[in-house]
């Protein structure tokens, strides 16, 4: 008999003590302590580590209900979508996710290697801090796990069991309420808009009948679009960075759909640290370099994404039709239509909803976050409404520093 044959909630002591008994990780004699250092919306997080070696792990637990709000029911089944997707996109991004050493289907818990000599992307970038290879990491990662999860490569027997597989019913249910409803009626009450900006909100997001025609249309794409095993949720708080590597984390959104969720996650995020460094950095010419560097990243993120789908597509496409001549331009302008759209929602959402990022709210002057949630939104409409003609990095730039001047006047 083991305390852990039956599902609770774990305390940092009882982490210790299922670190000891369920894995092989260290020694007898080991000195172990442990902190929840868990910061997401969702979930319990551990740290477990020996005291008199160097070793150490993270213990991932799901509860039922979310960190964030007891209003999410939640089954944790989530924590098995995010184990078997950390596998699987270990296996087709080699070194771009953290190694998962035991799932635990009782205690609903999964096993993992500690990242802590790498820091949240997000925190790091609320320091200003660059990341030369980051275009190049995160290129790799999205091309990899999306193509290679897609009918352009898989049997679509074997795709369709991977549908199966993946469902994600509940934080599906997540995001088609935090992501593509509330954000533009608030029809829950559950949206935390700034006070000062409520007035514009109301205008711009909540009475904008255009806006909302084509929000329609992107929830109605994210329900049924089953593409192919996204991330779901990459933000960069989501991401762990170092000077030399990458390691993506937390897919328990994982599930089937449109692969421009996740590259238009990334888009909206460094969106995000441009906006912060805008409102908060003194110095002219350090604003001007981090802001370029940011700028620069989202060209290389869309134009290297661009580059490495077309040479896998040609490389390793199995069906048969999409190696029509065309056909591999048509697929990859669909992506990237979405990519701006969904870029366009997280912004709003991250503004208007419930669960915001540090971005923003942690810019203290008021007329400072007012300009910020004004540009993030006013792009975000730009991207929503003209998502077609978004083809090339620099257009998605152009856009921001076009909202940029009109807001600088
Ligand atoms: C109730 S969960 C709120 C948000 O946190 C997660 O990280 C997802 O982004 C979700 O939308
Ligand atoms: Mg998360």
């Amino acid at each position: 008999m083991s305390k852990f044959d039956k599902y609770f909630l774990m305390s940092s002591s009882d982490a210790v003590d299922y670190a000891a008994e369920k894995l092989s990780i260290f020694a007898c004699d080991s000195e172990l302590d442990c902190k929840e250092i868990g910061d997401g919306n969702l979930n319990y997080v551990f740290r477990v580590w020996d005291k008199k070696s160097d070793k150490s792990v993270i213990i991932k637990q799901a509860g039922y209900t979310a960190r964030i709000s007891d209003d999410f029911k939640l089954s944790p089944d989530r924590n098995r979508i995010e184990a078997e997707t950390l596998r699987f996109q270990g296996d087709l991004a080699p070194g771009l996710v953290p190694i998962v050493y035991k799932y635990d289907d009782i205690m609903s818990c999964c096993s993992m290697e500690d990242l802590s000599d790498y820091t949240i992307m997000r925190q790091a970038l609320l320091q200003h801090k660059i990341f030369p290879n980051f275009a190049e990491h995160i290129t790799t990662f999205m091309v990899n796990t999306l193509l290679l999860t897609s009918d352009i490569f898989l049997n679509h027997q074997e795709k369709k069991s991977l549908v199966k597989s993946y469902t994600n019913p509940e934080l599906c249910e997540i995001t088609e309420d935090l992501v593509y409803t509330e954000p533009f009626n608030d029809y829950k009450h559950r949206n935390d808009v700034f006070p000062p900006n409520l007035d514009w909100v109301k205008k711009e997001l909540y009475s904008d009948n255009e806006l909302k025609l084509e929000v329609a249309k992107l929830k109605f794409e994210f329900l049924t679009n089953a593409q192919a095993l996204i991330h779901g949720d990459l933000h960069t708080g989501s991401i762990f960075v170092n000077e030399n590597s990458t390691k993506v984390i937390d897919p328990e959104f994982a599930f089937y759909g449109p692969m421009g969720y996740d590259v238009g996650n990334i888009i909206a995020n460094m969106i995000f640290a441009w906006v912060n460094a805008d409102a908060t950095m003194d110095n002219e010419d350090e604003s001007i370099t981090f802001k370029s560097w940011v700028e620069n990243t989202i060209c290389e993120i869309i134009d290297k994404f661009k580059a490495k789908f077309f040479k896998i597509f040609r490389e390793e496409a199995k069906e048969i039709l999409a190696k029509t001549p065309g056909f591999s331009e048509w697929y990859l302008s669909q992506v990237l239509h979405d990519t701006a759209a969904v870029a366009g929602l997280e912004l709003c959402r991250r503004i208007v909803g419930m669960a915001h990022v540090k971005d923003i709210i942690s810019i203290d002057a008021e007329s400072a976050r007012l300009r910020a949630e004004r540009i993030c939104i006013t792009i975000a409409k730009r991207y929503i409404k003209n998502r077609e003609s978004y083809n090339f990095g620099e257009q998605f730039v152009n856009t921001l520093k076009e909202v940029e001047n009109e807001f600088s006047q």
